[in-house]
């Protein structure tokens, strides 16, 4: 038990609440879901009292955006995506205790409530400001409902918190020509009141707090923190002029709702009232622990805000640590919901089903704990082929096996153990103390690659042994070497549980047992008893084949030419030329006659082309976009009179005209009739 666990006498869990605007993927998995799950599950079989709480996070401007493009109500868009993220994660294997929504009743009480708790203490700071103003659609705009021209480069379709061009920081003042996305209206400022919560007056604890206080905290969460409180805190608004979100419940507000910022992370607190009775228990005694599972933009709210809040409350117990990840990409690409450039939860759980323990085992082996990092599809199927089925899966299916064939599946009784029998046993007992104080820290990473020490463990001893060569000699020696190999498969089941829970309930089915080993019993005694019966056994993990791997290349591929073609834009025009310039150039069909790659060169094509006044040769760069094989006798457009040039040691005479396409592709041109080589194009 870990000296800092002991103090506790319960332990609150929250993973950040997924805005219900869109689905999950795999970045939010990796950052937040994976790690707080395997947390929790570790902290149950410690037999802790832990709760994992969770759920939607279902107000702010997002939402509203996302209904207005779809063309559908707010509801509408919550509703489908609270169910389809809350079915996601249960299919993951992401065992909260419960995954609720903040336009639940409860939410909106329990908001309102320590919103007037602060209002009345008078900590919040009334101030009026000047804000757009849509006339037509007869409301204040939220920062990105605001478009205009961006002062840095121009962009037309920058946005009031963002030109996404350029990626300046903006408030909606500086935009050039500001309109209103709603109505495409030109934008009045108006006056309007909000509230704010002076995050300044609370610098000086958090300072202490968090700089003295919590010097364990990650380097990355620390450092953020600390680069929030150098600058000096500043007053930040709790309340917008919008017609969706919780209505802030004082008099002189209408038409106003909390800051999505400061109801979400309350949806932690009426959640857990929603759970359960004693929900004071866990969120105000100080015996109980809370840790914040989030990724890396979201510390300054947990660590900065809501300790503040809960401060100027005064009755809530303040984050133990907040074990913020990094961001992942994929396929060396920042993940992006807008570009549709993610694996979805819910179409992993489609596509691979009864794999789910392969991407938590993956997202948990390369998770970004300490900086950004890259999901790969061709690492996932490596670390599944190499490491799942090559080490874990390898090794207990040869115990499995040698059990059924030379005992009729009976865990054997033991003879005498030799030094290596006893070393082997010593090193389960060691493998799970690491993996504990790993999981104590937040090293998940760590952990994993020490829990899987397990199966290394055993591959080496029942290779060393070999009792499928000692058998036909001494089979009482087999009976010794495969109740060792047992122990290990059994303590595995319970110490990668947290990691890979399906695949471990499988193997207790193949090992007879009912129920999960009793982690602190992993200590070195018998953990699976001679004369115990197994089950018939199966393989645990299954190759990923290159053809499954290719398939979701070729998904992500067709995705990143859509993307292209969704967002092209075309260039600007060149200068002007006069007519008689355009006179020079002359231009004709032609036909292909030859064509071949040039050698050490992968864009270059060597042609032959009949021009109908010659045939000549030219290298055109188009080897991406054609096969040589099959252009020959194709029709072209190409300038004949261009100065020839020397590519590759070849005289190249002339240039092909071709169009390229907002996914850079590369296409002939033709005439819309059948011609003759070396007609002119005028
Ligand atoms: N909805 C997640 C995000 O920023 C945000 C977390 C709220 S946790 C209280 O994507
Ligand atoms: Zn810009």
């Amino acid at each position: 038990m870990s000296e800092e666990n002991c103090n506790y006498k319960r332990i609150l869990v929250t993973s950040a609440l997924p805005y219900a605007n869109g689905p999950i993927h795999i970045g939010h998995i990796a950052g937040v879901y994976v790690p707080s799950d395997i947390y929790v599950r570790f902290q149950r079989l410690k037999h802790r009292d832990v709760i994992h709480i969770c759920g939607s996070d279902e107000h702010g401007v997002a939402i509203t955006m996302k209904a207005r493009k779809e063309g559908v109500t707010p509801q509408d868009i919550i509703d489908k995506y609270h169910a389809l993220n809350k079915k996601a994660f249960e299919d993951f294997g992401i065992s909260f205790d419960i995954y609720s929504r903040t336009s639940s009743e409860i939410h909106t009480e329990t908001s309102q409530e320590i919103f007037k708790t602060l209002y009345d203490k008078g900590v919040f700071v009334e101030k009026t400001t000047k804000q757009y103003y849509d006339e037509e659609a007869k409301q204040f705009l939220a920062d990105r409902y605001i478009t205009g021209t961006c002062p840095h480069c121009g962009n037309t379709g920058a946005y009031g918190d963002q030109c996404e061009k350029c990626g300046t920081s903006l408030d909606p003042t500086d935009l050039i020509n500001p309109k209103s996305a709603i109505s495409g209206s030109e934008l009045v400022l108006k006056e309007t009141k909000h509230w704010y919560m002076p995050l300044e007056k609370y610098q000086e604890f958090l300072e202490k707090w968090i700089l003295q206080d919590h010097k364990n905290w990650k380097v990355n969460v620390y450092g953020q923190c600390k680069s929030w409180l150098d600058q000096g805190l500043q007053p930040r608004a709790v309340s917008r002029d919008l017609d969706w979100g919780i209505p802030v419940p004082v008099e002189g507000a209408d038409g106003k709702v909390l800051y999505v910022w400061f109801d979400a992370p309350i949806g932690y607190i009426s959640f857990t009232k929603q759970l359960t009775p004693d929900w004071e228990k866990y969120w105000k005694s100080p015996d109980s622990k809370l840790v914040h599972f989030i990724g890396k933009d979201n510390i300054v709210f947990h660590c900065i805000v809501f300790p503040s809040i809960l401060k100027a409350e005064g009755s809530y117990i303040l984050p133990d640590n907040v074990p913020a990840n990094e961001f992942l990409n994929l396929e060396n690409d920042k993940i992006s919901t807008s570009r549709n450039w993610a694996v979805w939860l819910h179409e992993y759980n489609e596509d691979f089903p009864g794999k789910q323990d392969v991407l938590r085992y993956v997202l948990t082996a390369n998770a970004p704990e300490t900086k950004d990092n890259d999901f790969t599809w061709k690492d996932f199927q490596q670390r599944n082929n190499s490491e799942l089925v090559a080490v874990l899966g390898n090794f207990v299916n040869r115990t499995l096996l040698l059990t059924e064939k030379y005992f009729k599946n009976v865990v054997p009784q033991p003879n005498s153990f030799t030094d290596s029998d006893k070393e082997a046993l010593a090193e389960i007992a060691k493998i799970k103390d690491d993996v504990e104080k790993s999981l104590e820290n937040y090293r998940f990473r760590e952990a994993l690659n020490f829990a899987m020490g397990l199966g290394r463990l055993g591959n080496k001893y029942i290779t060393e042994q070999e009792p499928w060569k000692v058998f036909k000699t001494d089979p009482e020696r087999v009976k010794t070497v495969l109740y060792v190999n047992l122990q290990i498969t059994a303590a595995i089941s319970t110490v990668l549980e947290p990691f890979i829970p399906f695949s471990m309930k499988k193997l207790r089915g193949f090992l007879g047992l009912s129920e999960i080993l009793d982690w602190d019993n992993i200590d070195g005694r018998e953990l699976l008893k001679p004369g115990s019966t197994l089950n018939k056994s199966s393989l645990l993990f299954e190759p990923i084949t290159d053809e499954v791997v290719e398939a979701q290349i070729e998904k992500l591929n067709r995705t990143k030419i859509e993307n292209m073609k969704n967002n092209f834009q075309p260039a600007p025009q060149k200068p002007l030329i006069s007519f008689d310039d355009f006179q020079k150039c002359d231009i004709r069909t032609a036909t292909i006659l030859e064509a071949e790659k040039v050698a050490k060169t992968t864009k270059l094509l060597k042609l032959t082309v009949d021009t109908g006044i010659d045939k000549r040769t030219l290298v055109s760069g188009i080897a991406e976009h054609y096969d040589p094989k099959e252009i020959v006798g194709r029709k072209i457009l190409m300038i004949v009179n261009l100065e020839p040039r020397k590519i590759k040691g070849i005289e190249s005479k002339g240039m092909i005209l071709c169009a390229e396409g907002g996914d850079k592709s590369l296409h002939f041109l033709n005439p819309d009739a059948e011609l003759e080589n070396g007609c002119q194009i005028g």
